[in-house]
């Protein structure tokens, strides 16, 4: 027999609406009050301007990068390595059809003859329902003619509005030779877009990143000599101050070793460190991607693995003046993730990365990160690649966040401790960003660091 505690407990996890009365039944907080506490949080997480930590978006600066739009949202790779389950084509001759042809193949897939229950293409129908287009008709030509008639500018704006998103940060890579070339020209950046600087080709492809920094005028060899991990450091501070970046990020595969004698970790302690210790600015690492499992797939072809943590804990033992912001893929390393966090001050977790962004997973994880850290975590990230994704991304986000809170402050309303509105949309703010740019500054309390870099405001 379960009891009555127990049975309540239970209630509240699968969330099927909360029996007031027995909660009123055990403490001295009215029906109507509690009632109040769900209806302030669920106000607040649907409200409260989200600060989205982790995008691949660009500044309509960068043109074509900026991807939106019914067909790009279409052959997103999430969307294509489920198409894949279906497609009777090989990968190859996928790849030679145009975008549209591409599009049309995946919305037959997966939207015509199977229904779309997955996450990536529930996402399609959360956002074309949020704009308001009636895709029931199941009417592909009528969705893109709707779309041909944005202007992009206009069509970000409502995107920013609809998704709730106040600031995105982007992925900006100066090995992508068309996005250098934007940044070198320069532009004027629109409000809403931060930077952040990726480095993965410096820290995982040296051989061939070493005649690329060698081009751009960077004196350096494949030996890590002074005089080239001087000349790293050279270009590490270029870059930061060309795009003002708000962080250094990597992803790094299941192997990952910390510290050791690999290219990658000399790299790292050697110049990255320093760096980011030199201009007060985190260093990001996402960890457990295994790049390339299907290369057919191209981006879609990526898996996962659970990686060594004990490598993120010497790097926060022994760097203890840098700042890491992490989030890991295996749904396996999300616990000792929390408890790594609960050890290290300079460690900040975010967001629910790549294949954890799914219903199940973000409602394990929020919550085990909510009874571990508190609030001391950035609840969620959208990785969007295409503009429009925001709104599915946060719409889906918002209510697992919305529910897991609800369920979370009356368990504290069941105390006999009342959160107060103000307490409420306090939390939420820290958590849909407020406390990453805390940690980001370089005034940060806990960690004492010199602030060569920027204000850590904005995100
Ligand atoms: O989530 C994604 O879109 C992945 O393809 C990766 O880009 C990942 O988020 C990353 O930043 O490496
Ligand atoms: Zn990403």
């Amino acid at each position: 027999m379960l009891s009555l505690e127990s049975k309540k407990l239970r209630r509240l996890h699968y969330r099927s609406g909360f029996d007031y009365a027995e909660l009123e039944m055990t403490n001295t907080i009215s029906k109507s009050r509690l009632e109040t506490i769900e209806v302030e949080v669920r106000q607040a997480v649907a409200t409260t301007p989200v600060c989205d930590v982790h995008t691949h978006l660009y500044d309509p600066a960068f043109g074509p990068l900026l991807l939106w739009g019914i067909d790009a949202l279409l052959v997103y790779h999430y969307v294509v390595a489920e198409a894949f389950r279906f497609l009777p084509l090989s990968c190859e001759r996928f790849w030679a059809l145009s975008k549209t042809e591409q599009a049309n193949l995946i919305w037959e897939a997966l939207f015509i003859e199977h229904s779309p229950v997955s996450e990536a293409c529930r996402g399609v129908l959360t956002t074309l329902n949020a704009l308001g287009l009636d895709a029931n008709q199941r009417d592909l030509p009528a969705i893109r003619q709707w779309f041909a008639e944005w202007k992009v500018e206009d069509y970000l704006e409502r995107c920013l509005e609809l998704a709730g998103v106040s600031t995105l940060c982007m992925t900006n890579s100066p090995f992508d030779d068309v996005e250098r070339g934007i940044w070198e020209r320069g532009f004027t950046r629109h409000p809403a877009f931060t930077a952040a600087l990726r480095i993965d080709p410096l820290l995982l492809q040296w051989n061939e990143a070493v005649p690329r920094l060698a081009q751009w005028s960077y004196a350096v060899t494949p030996e890590l000599s002074p005089k080239t991990v001087d000349e790293t450091r050279r270009f590490l501070a270029d870059w930061t101050r060309r795009i003002q970046a708000r962080y250094l990020m990597v992803s790094l595969p299941p192997g990952f070793n910390y510290p050791a004698q690999t290219e990658c970790a000399q790299l790292m302690e050697k110049a990255v460190l320093p760096h980011c210790r030199d201009y007060g600015l985190p260093f990001a690492l996402m960890l457990g991607v295994k790049r390339g499992v299907n290369p057919g797939l191209r981006l879609a072809g990526d898996g996962v693995g659970p990686c060594q943590l004990e490598s993120l804990e010497n790097l926060c033992a022994q760097n203890p003046s840098n700042k890491f912001l992490v989030t890991v893929l295996a749904r396996e390393n999300q616990h000792g993730l929390c408890v790594a966090a609960r050890k290290f001050p300079n460690l900040h977790l975010f967001g629910c990365w790549w294949f954890t962004n799914i219903p199940t997973v973000i409602d394990e994880m929020t919550r085990m990160r909510l009874e571990l850290l508190g609030t001391s975590f950035t609840v969620q990230h959208s990785d969007a690649r295409v503009l429009d994704q925001i709104i599915y991304k946060w719409r889906h986000s918002r209510a697992i966040i919305a529910d897991v809170l609800v369920e979370k402050y009356l368990a504290l309303a069941q105390t006999g401790w009342e959160p107060s509105n103000d307490e409420i949309e306090r939390d939420v703010k820290d958590l849909f960003g407020g406390t990453f740019a805390k940690f980001c500054s370089p005034v940060s309390s806990s960690i004492d660091l010199p602030a060569k870099g920027f204000d850590g405001q904005g995100f």
